[in-house]
């Protein structure tokens, strides 16, 4: 595998699921395939999973880590082609890049969506360039508008908790203080819309996702109606898409966090979130805690599905 953007990246996703079962099963079956091969991990953005749980991953097969906070301690960074670089800029990508693919085999990159100008995000400038010029297999810690790694754990995980072939799973906007960026939910959706399962979204009127993820899933505006027998409820927050409100946050409505008595409508689903979550925005601290959470399992499924991206990277090397 020489890049892991988006769901077709990844092949057949039972064989995906297959090889994630069979690593979960022996993590370290296959430790020598990374010796002397060198991982890095470039973050334009801050992380707590993504960065654990792929570094974790990265040394149950044997690999070389390194690490690079761009915003903390290395120059800033232009990304830009043309600009007169007479600000506080101190290097351009387009060195920036080589050079990083120089010293390592892979390289993961975490470049959120700026949510300022969409056509900028959605053609995912950053990992674009890291594509073209590094020279390595490159993979996606989140960009600008995917967050495979994530989705991969997801669906591996509803793989391991579902209790019927072909579950509800209903995706629901819920209510966060700050613009975030649409990647999860709009991979989620790719990576939902790849499987056979009953697939719906809701969220107030003007959160409407890019319809080249939401594909042919439900829209739902009435988050009651749409957890009704729900199996898995999936929250996450997401700021507008649509135009003119591109990356604005156009509502905090409290009526949308998940509470018990929405689970109540549920068959009583599994609560799902890929963290980090606003407690009592998102999700109250009951449901969150209940024996129906799986955010952990959730997030120790990160390291699995960053094993086999790294494992089928190494491969191709
Ligand atoms: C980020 C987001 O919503 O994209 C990362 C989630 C994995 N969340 C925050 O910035 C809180
Ligand atoms: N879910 C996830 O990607 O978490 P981090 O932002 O902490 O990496």
């Amino acid at each position: 595998m020489k890049k892991f953007t988006d769901v077709t990246d990844i092949g057949p996703l039972d064989l995906a699921v297959k090889e994630a079962l069979q690593i979960k099963a022996d993590r370290f079956a296959h430790t020598s395939l990374g010796r002397n091969r060198t991982l890095m991990m470039i973050f334009f953005n801050s992380s707590l999973r993504t960065r654990l749980s792929t570094q974790k991953a990265a040394m149950n097969l044997g690999m070389n880590v390194m690490v690079l906070d761009v915003n903390q301690g290395a120059w800033k960074l232009e990304t830009e082609r043309g600009v007169v670089m007479d600000g506080d800029k101190a290097e351009h990508l387009l060195e920036a890049i080589p050079v990083m693919g120089s010293y390592c085999d892979i390289i993961g990159v975490r470049s959120f969506a700026g949510l300022t100008d969409k056509a900028d995000d959605y053609e995912e400038r950053v990992i674009s360039q890291f594509i073209k010029y590094s020279g390595r297999p490159v993979f996606s810690m989140e960009a600008a508008t995917r967050h495979p790694l994530q989705s991969f754990a997801d669906l591996i995980t509803i793989e391991e908790f579902k209790e019927t072939p072909r579950p509800k799973v209903v995706m629901t906007w819920a209510p966060h203080p700050k613009a975030l960026p649409q990647a999860v939910p709009n991979s989620f959706a790719e990576w939902m819309n790849a499987t056979d399962y009953d697939f719906v979204i809701t969220h107030p009127e003007g959160y409407e996702l890019d319809p080249r993820f939401t594909g042919h899933a439900r829209i739902e505006y009435d988050q009651r109606k749409a957890l009704e027998g729900a199996d898995f409820v999936y929250a996450k927050n997401w700021s507008a898409y649509a135009d003119p409100n591109y990356g604005k946050v156009l509502s905090t409505d409290r009526a949308w966090t998940v509470d018990a008595e929405k689970m109540a409508l549920t068959n009583n689903a599994r609560f799902m979130h890929c963290l980090p979550v606003r407690r009592n925005m998102i999700v109250t601290d009951d449901v969150i805690e209940s024996p129906r959470s799986i955010v952990i399992p959730e997030a120790a499924n990160r390291e699995i599905s960053a094993q086999v991206v790294l494992k089928r990277m190494l491969e191709s090397l």
